[in-house]
């Protein structure tokens, strides 16, 4: 499968740029045990067809591709999310948290009705958390009394529910999203309007959901969505997104043990420039800028949240031997 293909029978959307093919090497090492919590597969269309639902059709982005990547910036373990352009259908998901010789975990996307035997189905092969999404632009809405039920199932499985919304549906939802007795991840900050002041209203209210909700986390990721001035993470840029740098940086020293970050490959939806996710990582510094900061929102927070099975140290030991190995096969 060459890059930027959809196989399949499957038709690109219109002005859909592909993934960004050739990252450079990031200059920001980083640390051992670090995940890419949020990121996705697609498709192959031809293997795992995309769902008849969908509001897009990518460019087919595999998890052979995804692992690559990850190797390549320096990452050890993956977090998968299910991307609305494959709906309730997790086959692709799965698929590739198999492969993954569990340094994967991911989040799916079920319905209602889903059983029990699918859920212990899906934890077997890694997922942790379910994916609630409000963005309208992306799915039509799902009832809450559907996500309620949802949450009730899932519940019991330890898992927790990601939630993706824009900052101005934050006020409807508050009470809702207050209500979720698990553990709630929000994708993205909640999308702040990044013209308007870090200080202001707006984000307040977003931050306000954090101090008040201690079981809400955030991913300070997609830096490149929410960016309105630049500059963009491509050209070597090693300053990239500087109107985001102050919401992210503000959420993570005030919350510093409930962030994650991750690198959003294969970026979907984007027409206005695509990043190199090599120069994404390099944006991390900019808003964690300590290494104890680092730390804990690229390796302690994701292993806590997606391998709570395993202690501190085996964290450690596991994954930097399995860094250390890549390195020895990338020098042969
Ligand atoms: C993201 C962002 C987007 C898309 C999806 O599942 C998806 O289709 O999450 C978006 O378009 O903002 O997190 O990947």
């Amino acid at each position: 499968m060459a890059h930027g293909e959809t196989t399949g029978g499957f038709e690109k959307s219109e002005g859909w740029l592909d993934w960004y093919d050739g990252p450079r090497t990031p200059t920001f090492r980083l640390p051992d045990g670090a995940v890419d919590a949020h990121c996705h597969v697609f498709g192959p269309g031809a293997e795992f067809p995309y769902a008849p639902e969908r509001k897009y059709t990518p460019c087919d982005a595999s998890a052979a591709q995804l692992f690559a990547l990850r190797d390549h910036l320096g990452f050890d373990r993956n977090v998968i999310v299910q991307a609305t352009c494959h709906g309730a259908d997790n086959r692709a998901l799965v698929d590739a948290l198999r492969r993954s010789d569990g340094r994967a975990r991911g989040v799916a996307t079920v319905r209602r009705d889903v059983t029990a035997e699918q859920l212990a189905e899906l934890h077997e092969a890694g997922v942790r958390g379910v994916r609630f999404n409000f963005v309208k632009r992306l799915v039509d809405r799902v009832p809450t009394d559907s996500l309620d039920e949802i949450v009730g199932k899932i519940a019991p499985l330890g898992w927790h529910v990601v939630i993706y919304f824009e900052a101005e549906d934050l006020p409807e939802l508050y009470d809702f999203f207050s209500a979720i007795p698990t553990d709630v991840v929000v994708d993205h900050m909640g999308r702040p309007d990044v013209t308007k002041d870090p200080d202001g209203p707006e984000f307040e209210l977003f931050l306000r959901f954090m101090r008040e909700n201690p079981n809400v986390w955030t991913k300070v990721s997609c830096p490149e969505r929410l960016s309105v001035t630049g500059p963009r993470a491509l050209d070597g840029e090693q300053h990239a997104y500087s109107d985001v740098v102050p919401f992210a940086r503000r959420v993570v020293e005030e919350f510093p043990d409930r962030v994650l970050w991750g690198t959003d490959w294969p970026h979907p939806n984007l027409k206005d420039h695509m990043p190199d996710d090599g120069l994404l990582v390099d944006f991390i510094p900019q808003i964690a800028p300590t290494p104890e900061l680092q730390r804990k929102l690229l390796v302690d927070n994701p292993a806590r949240l997606y391998w709570a099975e395993q202690t501190p140290a085996d964290r450690t030991q596991s994954t930097g031997q399995d860094r250390a190995g890549a390195r020895i096969t990338e020098g042969a």
